[in-house]
């Protein structure tokens, strides 16, 4: 082992050439071709490998210092290279496997030496690749994004992983621009009242559509926007579960129908979802881990002991969810004419904050238009959300027959941070019971 100094090797026509970063330490251990400093010149940056492994004895520049070939850059404790394996003979021009052939304008030195010269300098001085620096856009084995150091400084400084970033320049380079714009992204999400969590997400692409024939280009309503925001955050906050299941419902069926000219009397209209709400909040009493929220620590479940059910409404300007209040205590009248009431102010725009608020567990319905079934969102941060689809008759297997029934489909998505699946089954299983059998709700 000696002590030897690490010089700046011949790195073309550049005199003066700033360090940008400075990748070592005094007692860092380094292998052969591992990286030591960055420089940049006003065309292109480079990064120093190490001639020897070893340990760093001393670091003799620091940023913004100028070098020229010959300066010294560390001096290390090396160890002999024996057996120097025939991959560091390789000229270092040669472009990994994972690399891009070409290099960009930005990428190239101001009067880039053909490869072969520099192969041959390397060779003539006695240097091996390793001592030769490697070309900006060279990517270290294993090295899983295209980007140049200076990009990769520019991205460590700020915390960005880089492997995170799309890269839009050639063959999906990562450029400063595509950092800068990962960055804007996650801001725009935290300051709209997204959290930081999942933010490292990478975006989609963004294509213009326009290539391959006509667009045109709608702006999204005020509603959709914002709704879209809390439907992401949900979305990727909450490790969502669904569970399916098919309800029989042809005696409450039969029910409302008895029903009927009562309501019509009364001007009202009652619909199955009424008889969903009230029998989902006889269920909820049951399970109080479904009408919570988890607490912004994460440490905790917050238990509402009031059941405010949030209904999903279609609107032509996007979906609403204002809440029906108590839904235990009120009556099927009531909740029918409450229900009428809450989305015809959602269709004409005057629901107030107050209407929008408070709620503990959702309920989406689209049975009035149709599908089998469909996995709702949960509306966090409550913990789970019942998505109610059209009703059919089926041929159901009584034990010795097919007999026509009415069958619901329900969808229940839950945050499985909260509800294990058992106890979604068990849930699930309750309110099943409790539609095909109303009687339920006196127990
Ligand atoms: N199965 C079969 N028929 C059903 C049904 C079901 N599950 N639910 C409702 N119907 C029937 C109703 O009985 C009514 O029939 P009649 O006109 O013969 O009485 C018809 O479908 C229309 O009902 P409705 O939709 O007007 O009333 P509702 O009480 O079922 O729903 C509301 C009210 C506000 C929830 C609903 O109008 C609505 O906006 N649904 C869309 C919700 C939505 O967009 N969810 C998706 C959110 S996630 O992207």
């Amino acid at each position: 082992m000696a002590i030897k100094s690490i010089t700046l090797p011949d790195i073309g026509n550049y005199d003066n050439t700033p360090v940008i970063e400075v990748l070592i330490s005094p007692g860092d251990r380094v292998e052969k071709e591992d990286s030591l400093i960055t420089l940049e010149s006003d065309k292109a940056t480079m990064e120093i490998p190490s001639p020897h492994s070893g340990e760093i004895k001393k670091v003799l520049v620091k940023v913004d210092d100028t070098l020229k070939e010959g300066d010294l850059i560390a001096e290390i404790e090396a160890e002999e290279d024996a057996n120097a394996p025939a991959a560091e003979e390789k000229p270092a021009e040669e472009p990994a496997a994972d690399e891009p052939a070409e290099k960009t304008t930005e990428e190239k030195p101001a009067e880039p030496e053909k490869p072969a010269a520099r192969t041959e300098k390397a060779a003539s001085s006695g240097s091996t690749a390793a001592q030769t620096p490697a070309p900006a856009n060279r990517q270290s084995a294993g090295a899983k994004s295209h980007a140049s150091p200076s990009v990769r400084l520019f991205a460590r400084k700020l915390g960005v992983d880089l492997s995170n970033v799309p890269g839009t320049g050639p063959k999906g380079r990562v450029l400063k621009e595509d950092v800068e714009g990962t960055i804007k992204k996650v801001m725009e999400g935290v300051a709209n009242g997204g959290t930081a969590t999942g933010a490292g997400i990478p975006p989609l692409p963004e294509i213009d559509f326009s290539r391959f024939g006509e667009i045109e280009e709608k702006p999204l309503s005020r509603i959709k926007k914002l709704s879209g925001k809390h439907l992401s955050t949900a979305w990727l906050n909450i490790p969502h579960v669904t569970q399916f299941d098919e309800t029989d419902i042809t005696e409450l069926e039969d029910f409302r129908k008895s029903l009927k000219p009562r309501a019509e009397k009364a001007g009202i209209k009652m619909t199955p979802l009424v008889f969903v709400l009230k029998a989902l909040a006889h269920v909820l009493r049951e399970f109080p881990h479904m009408n919570a929220s988890i607490a912004p620590d994460g440490e905790n479940l917050i238990i509402k002991k009031y059941i405010n059910l949030g209904v999903a409404v279609d609107t032509p300007n996007g979906l609403l969810v204002p809440v029906v209040r108590d839904v235990d205590q009120k009556g099927i009248f009531d909740l029918s004419e409450e229900l009428m009431a809450i989305s015809e102010r959602a269709r004409s725009g005057k629901l107030s904050g107050e209407d929008l608020s408070g709620g503990t567990f959702s309920v989406s319905s689209l049975g009035g238009i149709g599908g089998t079934q469909f996995t709702p969102i949960v509306n966090g941060p409550e913990v789970g959300i019942l998505g109610v689809s059209k009703a059919s008759m089926q041929p159901v297997w009584n034990g010795s027959d097919f007999e026509p029934r009415l069958m619901l489909p329900l969808a229940l998505s839950y945050d499985h941070r909260v509800i294990d699946g058992a106890e979604g089954a068990r849930f699930m299983t309750m309110l099943s019971r409790t539609l095909t059998d109303l009687r339920e709700l006196m127990l």
